[in-house]
């Protein structure tokens, strides 16, 4: 009998001891997979991070591509005419942008009335270069409005001349007049497109004055030439200003 008890009570040692191992196999096993888990959590995170990287840099280098595709690449035409010095504007048509309409009795666009200054789309290529005789109220002046709605919107006033060819051209000159006490500023800044067809414009540089416009002589007139190296039939100068531009004559050599 005391054999079976010290029997019995051997098996109860060697059965919870036993079941004190199994538990430390489970808790142990427990911490590695939660460990594993944790790492492969970051692997994920950082195959993410890594994958998202490579998205931005594909997605950025696609919108460069598609910027560069959009953007006509400007060849020297060879068979383009020379100017040889002459103004090849002189005489041609033109188009301008939408001109502000001002009432007669409150200051404001009104597009009820008549363009205030108006172009008579002879002005700006009908030879005569204004000189400081000629006063805002002359007729050889033309203006454009920076706050025309359309002006406002897009920025910018235009002057849009069909040439008739080809030419090679160096120097686009804008006549302008400076006469702050009517509100009359220079453009600030011209930028020049051009194209040889009508319909593929670049841009061929811009002009800005801006640093310069307080220096420059008040009541007078300043011819705004930008020097350009191309070839165009067409050119387009986009004009900016504070408030009002009176423009005379547009020089293309
Ligand atoms: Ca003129």
């Amino acid at each position: 009998m005391k054999k079976l008890s010290l029997l019995l009570a051997l098996l109860l040692v060697v059965s919870c001891f036993v079941l004190a191992s199994c538990g430390e196999e489970e808790e142990s096993s427990v911490t590695e997979t939660s460990s594993t888990a944790t790492s492969s959590e970051a692997a994920s995170k950082e195959e993410s991070k890594a994958e998202s990287s490579v998205v931005e840099v594909e997605s950025s280098e696609e919108e460069s591509s598609v910027e560069e595709s959009s953007e006509p690449e400007y060849v020297k035409n060879p068979d383009a005419l020379p100017t040889e010095g002459n103004n090849v504007a002189a005489g041609k048509t033109y188009e301008i942008s939408e001109q502000f309409r001002m009432s007669t009795e409150t200051w404001g666009y009104d597009e009820t009335f008549p363009p205030s200054y108006p172009d008579d789309n002879y002005e700006l290529t009908d030879g005569y270069v204004p000189t400081n005789e000629d006063a805002y109220s002359a007729a050889c002046w033309m203006a454009l409005h920076q706050q025309t709605p359309a002006q406002t919107e897009r920025g910018y006033g235009f002057i849009k001349i069909d040439l008739g060819e080809i030419y090679e051209i160096s120097t686009i000159a804008l006549t302008t007049l400076k006469d702050t006490e009517t509100g009359i500023t220079c453009p600030y800044k011209l930028e020049y497109m051009i194209s040889e067809d009508g319909e593929n414009w670049i841009s061929a540089g811009t002009l800005d004055i801006t640093s310069e416009l307080d220096g420059l002589a008040d009541k007078s007139v300043h011819v705004l030439t930008g020097e350009v190296d191309v070839t165009a039939r067409y050119i387009e100068v986009r004009v900016t200003s504070y408030g009002w531009a009176f423009m005379g004559e547009l020089e293309v050599k």
